[in-house]
């Protein structure tokens, strides 16, 4: 298959000013019958009437109740048209039965229900399948389910069928419909401006009592997104629905948000409290979307962090307000660096907006999402939070109803801050993580910091030039008092230096404060200094970053050099333990050590090829020596930290579980799990359940437990996915694939559902020392499994397999092996066009 460039953009031929679409459900042969208003573009050159439509059985077309036989391909059909305004009608028949690919109609469960992002609509008729094509929507569904549903408002409805008019012109990616038993959790809702709003959760008759907190965390969102950005709901009803089958998380289709039931049915039995925290913010990020995607939307699919970025932004900032805006920028930042930063080191590496793609679905990424975010996150520092609140009030106003760019974007900072933004741009255009090499002089009361930076060629793009980086700075003196209070430093040289006059003594600097740019910081520096700054520093992720690179150079040490902790870090982490005027929260990040994964990017980052089962079991030596380090505080810090009263998800409480947790992982290394297995028989909430249970399973105990367990919940599929996903994470390295293989037979392996799926294959994926077993039996058992899945639902399929970005840092034996296993899927006869473009970008 060819790619597609951003260089090629041309608008469309032909404008929509209405669409009317009739279901006739079936669950074999659904009509979907069109009429669509069509008018030429008058900004377009070309005249060629081309609509998109796959896998759609043509039964008539009429242009202007005139039969026509247009010319039909596997892509879509052309035919000659009128060069005036004319009306299309067409007829074709579909059949969700069989769509188990899960893009456009299917049915999940006995529901019917869509997902047209990012081109699934074409699927369910022929159509302009481009985001720059916008028009109202009327929707006639006629079924004998008792919830028919669609976007926009209801119009009308009767026995068997019901009518939905949305009046905001969208594209067709964010048209929805769902159809079944569903029963409605509902609340009122009234704009800042008094517009009433009606709020429904729908969900399978019996899942009403886990509906709650995706309802109240959308009105939270929706007060939120008023008084931060002064954005509205436009609409009479806000609907969310919740289904089992799910490529992604969830879908912001306007009015009528489709969600993985995952995100969104909680309750304190069955959800732990990072699913609750998952739940508000992807509640929030789709509502966001209502704004930010959907009323501006985005010129083409090259401009997708134009949505992306700047949602995942908002909901960062949402959550940060909700909860802990340091305990959130660290858990952003940890997850920034495992999948933007791995993702950009590697053979899939691309500019948040990339110039090429063969299947957008594959760029739907860690660097579009999170690498997005933290480029506005720059500009927002850059201008400051008035500049910003200024810029985006203009693009709201400017670009409504818009299918908007990059350029348009930014322009709006430009005209309201008289910033040139030229050079900021390259974040945009440049793939790969920047490496900031700092050094520093002190003589005569001045302190000046040395700034390097260079970002490391990626796939097509050799060298590249300097960025804009924003670099917060701090400066402590000896005491550890602060001298300099955070300073924006603005580098945009490949060297610059930035002094500091009038210091008594030399100062200890605290580089990057709130990760001010995604960048890896390179400064040679002792462990005294980071417990100095772990200590003292006033920037709470700085504080937090001074433990982990302690940590991450403590776990090298011991991974190369098979050497012993020093005390530096194990009496910092003891201070952090100890010190009860800290966010319980935040200790428990200070006291959780980096993943594997973690490390192994750090060794190769450093030029050292790391061996996958050398850090596992370096990390098991420190975790086991930071238990007896602390041997007399765990017991403690496990009492204290225990909520008292009935379980509530807020974010002390959970933080105080999430001290609590860590305390007993260790305390398990001491007392071979002694009180895991109490809290296991006596929790009262999943998430100590689930606590208990994996700490075991890491001590390589818990078989009871995990019998225990399925004898509980095999009735519940979403509690059944953890049950899956904890086995094959947490398998001890040796086993991982014998565990992984064994659970793929097991009777409730449906492997045709994406979450049962992503539970033991990706489970097993993110076991980094399983995964990357010596004997390629992880890589063997992946690769099968993918090449199965790859003719049922290639976007789950292709996604995942980004499981072997991390080829190329590997030795020579595990680099053959996985090579192989990719050889293996390429070579697979009808390989998809996702999985055929993710293979050969990784091979390279
Ligand atoms: N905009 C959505 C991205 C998306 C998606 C969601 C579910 C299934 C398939 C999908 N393809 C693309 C989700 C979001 O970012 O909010
Ligand atoms: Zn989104």
């Amino acid at each position: 298959p060819q790619p597609v460039h951003l260089q090629e953009y041309a608008p469309p031929a032909y404008l929509v000013d209405d669409v009317h679409l009739t279901f006739r459900l079936d669950p074999k042969a659904t009509r979907v019958s069109a009429r669509i208003a069509f008018r030429p573009n008058p900004a377009a050159q070309d005249r060629t009437f081309f609509l998109h439509g796959e896998e759609l059985t043509l039964v008539s077309a009429r242009i202007d109740g005139q039969d026509v036989t247009p010319k039909i391909t596997p892509q879509g059909l052309t035919c000659a048209v009128p060069d005036a305004p004319f009306t299309w009608e067409a007829e074709v028949d579909i059949s969700p039965e069989a769509n188990t690919a899960l893009e456009g109609l299917y049915i999940s469960n006995g529901m019917y229900c869509t997902q047209c992002e990012a081109e699934g609509f074409r699927k369910i008729s022929y159509y302009p399948d481009r985001p720059d094509v916008m028009a109202p929507f009327t929707v006639r569904i006629e079924g004998d389910a008792p919830a028919l549903l669609s976007n926009g408002n209801p119009a009308d409805s009767g026995a068997g069928w019901a009518e939905w008019h949305d009046p905001w012109p969208k594209p067709a990616y964010l048209f929805a419909l769902v159809a079944g038993d569903l029963r409605a959790v509902s609340e009122g809702f009234t704009t800042a401006s008094g517009r009433p709003v009606e709020l429904n959760v729908w969900v399978r008759p019996g899942d009403e009592g886990r509906a709650g907190y995706a309802l109240d965390a959308l009105k939270r969102s929706m007060r939120w997104d008023e008084s931060a950005y002064g954005r509205e709901y436009d609409l009479d009803v806000f609907n969310i629905v919740a289904v089992d089958d799910f490529n992604m998380g969830a879908m912001e289709n306007k009015g009528l948000n489709i969600f993985n039931s995952k995100y969104v049915l909680a309750s304190p039995e069955t959800a732990t409290d990072r699913d609750f925290d998952l739940i508000e913010g992807i509640v929030a990020h789709e509502y966001f979307h209502n704004w930010t995607g959907n009323r501006i939307t985005c010129r083409d699919w090259f401009q997708l962090c134009l949505k992306e970025g700047l949602t995942v932004f908002r909901d960062q900032q949402f959550s940060g307000d909700m909860r802990s805006h340091a305990v959130k920028r660290i858990e952003d930042v940890l997850q920034l660096r495992a999948r933007q930063f791995r993702e950009d080191n590697g053979p899939l590496a691309h500019p948040v907006r990339p110039e090429s793609y063969v299947e957008i679905n594959n760029f739907y990424t860690a660097t579009v999402y999170e690498k997005g975010a933290e480029v506005i996150g720059m500009l927002r520092r850059l201008v400051g939070p008035e500049g910003y609140r200024k810029a985006l009030d203009l693009y709201f106003d400017r670009h409504d109803g818009d299918a908007a760019t990059i350029e348009d974007w930014l322009k709006v900072f430009e005209d309201v801050t008289g910033r040139d933004l030229t050079q900021f741009r390259r974040w945009y255009s440049q793939a790969g993580t920047p490496r900031l090499k700092v050094a520093e002089d002190y003589a005569d009361g001045r302190y000046t910091l040395h700034l390097e930076q260079h970002t490391p060629p990626t796939p097509g793009q050799p060298e590249k030039a300097p960025q804009v980086i924003p670099v917060a700075v701090g400066l402590l003196n000896p005491n550890g008092d602060e001298v300099v209070p955070t300073t924006l430093l603005e580098m945009t040289e490949a060297k610059q230096s930035f002094s500091f006059e009038g210091l008594a003594a030399k100062p200890v600097p605290s580089l990057l404060r709130g990760f001010s740019a995604p960048v890896i910081l390179e400064r040679e520096t002792s462990a005294e200094e980071r417990a100095f700054l772990l200590a003292h520093d006033t920037d709470a992720f700085n504080k937090w970053e001074a433990g982990r690179q302690l940590a991450r150079e403590v776990l090298a040490k011991m991974t190369t050099e098979d050497a012993a902790p020093g005390p530096a870090y194990l009496d910092a982490l003891a201070a952090v333990a100890r010190d009860d005027t800290l966010d319980p929260a935040f200790r428990a990040l200070a006291l959780r050590l980096p993943s594997e994964d973690d490390l192994a990017q750090a060794l190769a980052n450093s030029g050292i090829t790391p061996d996958p089962w050398e850090i596992h079991a370096a990390r098991e030596k420190l975790k086991a020596a930071v238990a007896r380090h602390l041997a007399e505080q765990w017991p403690a810090l496990y009492r204290e930290m225990a909520c008292p009263g009935p379980y509530t998800p807020s974010a002390s409480d959970a933080g105080r579980r999430a001290l609590r947790l860590t305390a007993l992982g260790y305390l398990s290394r001491l007392d071979t799990g002694d009180e895991a297995r109490r809290l296991y028989a006596e929790a009262g909430n999943m998430t100590e359940t689930i606590g208990a249970l994996s700490t075991l399973l890491e001590i390589g105990r818990g078989e009871e437990e995990i019998e225990a367990f399925y004898a509980r919940w095999s009735a519940d599929r979403l509690v059944m996915d953890k049950w899956f996903a904890l086995q094959t994470s947490l398998a001890p390295p040796q086993r991982a694939a014998a565990t992984a293989r064994a659970l793929t037979e097991h009777p409730d392996f449906d492997w045709k559902t994406p979450n049962r799926f992503r539970a033991v294959i990706g489970g097993l994926s993110a076991n980094a020392a399983g995964f990357h077993d010596p004997s390629g039996a992880s890589y063997e058992l992946v690769a099968d499994w993918l090449i199965r899945l790859d003719d049922v639902n290639p976007q789950t399929a292709a996604r995942m397999s980004t499981a072997f970005e991390t080829l190329g840092r590997y030795d020579a034996s595990r680099q053959a092996r996985m090579r192989a296993a990719l050889e293996r899927i390429a070579a697979k006869p009808g390989l998809s066009r996702d999985m055929g473009e993710m293979v050969g970008r990784i091979l390279g």
